[in-house]
């Protein structure tokens, strides 16, 4: 008889409970290694990119940064998504987007050079886009520079879902 084999049962239970336990932690890893780090840096007063693609749970984070300060634009991003704003020259700004849907953010500083940016995360619904752009109606002077980056970013949506 082979007395490597034949464990008593109190040791089976503690290779079993060790094997689950690993399964496990294995499972965890590859889940949160999906998301992602995604830079957006910037090139002189304008995003870069101006529209970027993530998934839902990914990171942004902002380079850069040296006389620029990122925001959300107050309406402009999936009802209940938190709002975010860096200070001035803060390099490293991180955002985590937990819901999908479309975040346009500005640099206040460079607001008329036209410096405003979208991020798309995951799918976005087409009633979300007219959610947008009734909230872009509704905006002051930045109305104009907004539309012209929400154009921009509808532009490379449908681009993606042709390919
Ligand atoms: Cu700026």
């Amino acid at each position: 008889m082979n007395r490597r084999l034949a464990l008593d049962k109190p040791r089976q239970h503690e290779l079993l409970v060790l094997r689950l336990a690993l399964a496990l932690t294995a499972l965890i890893c590859v889940s949160s290694g999906r998301a992602e780090d995604h830079v957006i840096g910037t090139r002189g007063s304008q995003w870069n990119p101006i529209v970027a693609f993530i998934d839902a749970g990914d990171s942004v984070v902002f380079t850069g940064m040296a006389s620029h300060e990122t925001e959300l634009v107050a309406g402009l991003h999936p009802e209940g998504a938190p709002a975010w704003g860096s200070e001035l020259d803060e390099e490293g700004f991180r955002v985590t987007f937990d819901q999908p849907g479309a975040y346009i953010y500005k640099c206040h500083v460079h607001l008329n050079a036209g410096m405003v940016g979208a991020i798309v995360v995951g799918a976005i619904e087409p009633a979300h886009l007219s959610a947008i752009d009734a909230a872009v109606a509704m905006l002051g002077e930045e109305r104009r520079i907004v539309q012209r980056i929400v154009a921009r970013m509808k532009r490379e949506i449908d681009r993606r879902a042709r390919n």
